[in-house]
């Protein structure tokens, strides 16, 4: 009997140690999280598309009246300094077909936690990109060099504004600065609710 209590009481430390220490072990993780600020408590650091569509692949090499004269690579540049000092990752994706912008959004899903797109003229005509944005369920940022609202007509209407989270245009090269703050505030949004 007593042999028996001894080795219930043996078992049941050991039933409660691996837990106490588990869960020190866990409470220390959160704390040092906490204090550091890092994301490790919900796995990968957050990571952010930019998706640039159409032609702007030809930034600071035409129109600069129009969009300025600074290139793709100077944009992309200022991204990634400014994602390291929000402490999120940024990948880029330029793309004059439509079929293949559509294909990286679907590619998104599970890898991404926002998304800032510039869909370029696409963004007055393709239905297509609309879906592949609403489908995919990642929070979206809209964002152009120009403010489309003070020019032709046709640049009036974004088929992508309704199913993005909102929309940042006419701040040049900022615009997309701009539009990445806003969509490192979103992924995070989204990893406090995970
Ligand atoms: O203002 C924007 O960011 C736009 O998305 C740019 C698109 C235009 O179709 C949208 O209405 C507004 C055009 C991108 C073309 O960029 C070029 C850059 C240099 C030279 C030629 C085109």
């Amino acid at each position: 009997m007593r042999q028996n209590s001894a080795r219930e009481a043996k078992a049941l430390r050991g039933n409660v140690l691996v837990p106490v220490k588990f869960n020190a072990l866990w409470q220390a993780k959160r704390q040092s999280e906490w204090l550091t600020g890092a994301s490790a408590l919900y796995g990968d650091s957050m990571n952010i598309l930019v998706i640039h569509g159409p032609n702007l692949n030809l930034l600071g090499k035409r129109e600069p009246d129009i969009y300025g004269s600074f290139t793709l690579d100077d944009v992309n540049e200022r991204l990634s300094a400014l994602a390291s000092e929000l402490g999120v990752t940024v990948s880029f994706f330029q793309s004059n077909h439509e079929g293949e912008l559509v294909e990286k959004i679907q590619s998104a899903m599970g890898r991404y936690q926002a998304i800032v797109i510039n869909p370029g003229a696409y963004t007055h005509t393709s239905v297509a990109l609309r879906d592949a944005i609403s489908g995919s369920g990642i929070p979206t940022v809209e964002t152009h060099i120009s403010n489309i609202y003070k020019r032709e007509d046709f640049r009036k209407h974004s088929y992508i504004s309704a199913v993005a989270v909102g929309q940042i245009t006419g701040f040049g090269q900022d615009s997309y600065l701009l539009a990445l703050r806003a969509a490192s505030g979103l992924a995070a949004g989204g990893a406090k609710k995970r």
